[in-house]
């Protein structure tokens, strides 16, 4: 018997309202794995829907299983509503939620859901999601002995990673509002992912913590494959850190100009990975490698040491020189600490004045699943989860809160001075003119959303807000990394702190199923 299954993407953040809006990928596989098993599948993208579509639509469908993806933290207490609502007008329903923060922060999304949250499947949805089905339909208390499963009679076993990345694409047809999702002028744009996981591991960052430090590429058969089947001409490239193994860039670009696929990609990499890689990333360029991203974080020896980069200030302005010579537009973020004063963000501002990348600054936060939240030793100063968007300050500021927020919007100016509103419109009037020909309006509105979304005074009312759903605490853990309280999927191997480098030869030069 097949049962009606709705998957949910939540609605927009504070990033989504102006850089950005980019399509659920990960629920998509989740999407498709559930509709290979014999279920009716439908989607909706509360990006781009509203509550009421969704109210209606599952009063409509009445759905036997909804499902949420959280990947964010500010998205939780707009799930737990959710799925309460939802649990009251379908009281036989069966909600699950799933993602990045959904599988760190399991135990209190079920808390504070009361009873309308009947299970968290962490790590990997589209590896256990069928199984978990099957126990729905047959005995939900079963739902406990599916991997990854997090119920209220407590853990399942841990959850498995899928066994190929190969034989699944996502269900892309179900979306309503494939224009909707751009980024910057790739615009509509399509995600795609040629490996997952990642083998560094930063202390603010939790894709190793997730994937167990594995790095699993996908073949370059299944990308063209799947490349083949996306209308939009702009590709996000999801990888955490794009082309570390330079060959298997070179197979997957191979493969696509063979079939004479043209699109306009957008990817993240590390400083060190393009200078190893050059020529990968040339022929990208030849291609149709339009942005990247490279994630400098700090412009001191002292930061990158902070945020364990393991790369040296010398090497990252060297990738960024490399990066111009690609004639490629660059993005850069930096990450301001609460601890930073006036002078700090002027010399900030005067860097980033010097250089022609985009520039985005994010607030030092830490993130359930990071292992400076076991670690910080600063006590955060709110436990409510809309303000962990790496927008705001969840650390004792230096300065007032005011005066902090007001610097961190003046530096962010200096994006919307250079690259949004006019300047941009300026340099990108041709883009600009096709994309309203081709009714395409996501480019064109960003550029002057700018000072509507980034605004002193709003960042810092939300602090008023009042809180309904406040997260745990970490118990203080300084070796939370060695203990592997971290991990959602269990390190497969790397027992060791250290990437010295022989292990970096090793992820640069092994073509396949790498698994740290
Ligand atoms: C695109 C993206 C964004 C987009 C969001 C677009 C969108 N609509 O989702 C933008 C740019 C807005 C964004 C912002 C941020 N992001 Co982001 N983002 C990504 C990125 C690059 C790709 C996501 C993706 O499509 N992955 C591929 C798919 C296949 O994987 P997936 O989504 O994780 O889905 C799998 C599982 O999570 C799970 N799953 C997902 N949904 C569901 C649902 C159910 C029901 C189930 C059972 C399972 C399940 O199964 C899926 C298949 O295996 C990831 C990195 C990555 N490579 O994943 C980071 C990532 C998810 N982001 C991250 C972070 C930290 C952020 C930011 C906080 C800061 C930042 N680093 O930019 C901000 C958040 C802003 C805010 N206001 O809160 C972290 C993880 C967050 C966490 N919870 O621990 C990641 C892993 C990047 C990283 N290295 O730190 N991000
Ligand atoms: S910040 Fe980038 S390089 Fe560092 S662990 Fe996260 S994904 Fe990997």
């Amino acid at each position: 018997m097949h049962m009606k299954f709705l998957a949910v993407h939540p609605g927009p953040l504070m990033y989504t309202k102006i850089y950005l809006r980019l399509e659920p990928l990960g629920l998509e596989l989740v999407a498709q794995a559930v509709r290979r098993a014999g279920h009716e599948v439908r989607m909706i993208d509360l990006q781009v829907e509203t509550h009421l579509d969704y109210f209606t639509l599952v009063e409509e469908w009445r759905p036997d299983v909804v499902a949420f993806a959280c990947n964010y933290l500010a998205n939780v207490p707009e799930i737990v509503d959710l799925a309460k609502l939802t649990k009251q007008q379908l009281p036989s329903s069966f909600i699950v939620v799933g993602g990045h923060s959904a599988s760190f922060v399991a135990h209190e999304f079920l808390r504070h859901g009361a009873g309308a949250i009947d299970c968290v499947l962490k790590g990997e949805g589209e590896s256990a999601i069928a199984q978990l089905l099957l126990a729905v339909q047959h005995d939900r208390r079963a739902a406990i002995k599916v991997p990854g499963a997090v119920t209220q009679d407590g853990d399942g076993p841990p959850p498995r990673f899928v066994e190929t990345l190969d034989d699944l694409r996502p269900a892309r047809d179900l979306l309503r509002h494939r224009r909707k999702y751009f980024i910057g002028v790739l615009d509509p744009c399509a995600s795609i992912e040629f490996t997952r996981g990642c083998p560094w591991d930063c202390s603010f960052c939790s894709a190793w913590t997730f994937y167990g430090r594995s790095y699993r590429p996908v073949s370059p058969d299944a990308v063209v494959d799947d490349l083949t089947r996306i209308a939009e001409p702009g590709i996000f490239i999801v990888d955490d850190v794009a082309f570390i193994q330079a060959k298997h860039g070179f197979d997957i670009g191979e493969a696509i100009a063979r079939k004479g696929i043209r699109k306009q990609y957008y990817l993240e990499t590390r400083g060190d990975v393009l200078l190893r890689n050059k020529e990968v990333f040339q022929f990208w360029k030849t291609l149709g490698l339009e942005y990247m991203f490279l994630g400098i974080e700090a412009i001191d020896e002292e930061g990158l040491k902070m945020h364990r980069k393991r790369i040296s200030l010398g090497k990252n302005f060297e990738a960024l020189e490399f990066a111009r010579t690609l004639g490629i537009t660059v993005a850069i973020n930096l990450i301001a600490d609460p601890d930073w004063d006036r002078k700090r963000f002027e010399v900030v501002r005067q860097w980033c004045l010097e250089i022609p990348e985009i520039v985005t600054i994010s607030v030092n936060t830490p993130y359930p699943g990071t292992e400076t939240w076991h670690t910080e030793s600063r006590k955060v100063t709110t436990r409510d989860y809309r303000l962990y968007d790496i927008q705001h300050a969840v650390l004792p500021t230096a300065m007032p809160l005011e005066e902090f927020y007001t610097e961190l919007v003046n530096t962010q100016q200096i994006l919307n001075k250079k690259h949004l509103g006019w300047a941009a419109l300026k340099s990108t009037a041709t883009i600009a003119a096709s994309h309203l020909l081709h009714g395409q309006t996501n480019f064109v509105k960003m550029l002057w959303k700018f000072n509507s979304v980034y605004n002193p005074n709003l960042q810092l009312a939300d602090h008023q807000r009042p809180v309904t759903y406040e997260m745990d605490l970490p118990p203080p853990h300084q070796d939370a990394v060695n203990s592997k309280i971290l991990y959602i999927h269990s390190a497969g191997g790397r027992q060791g702190r250290a990437i010295d480098d022989a292990t970096e030869q090793f992820v640069s030069e092994t073509s396949m199923g790498t698994s740290l």
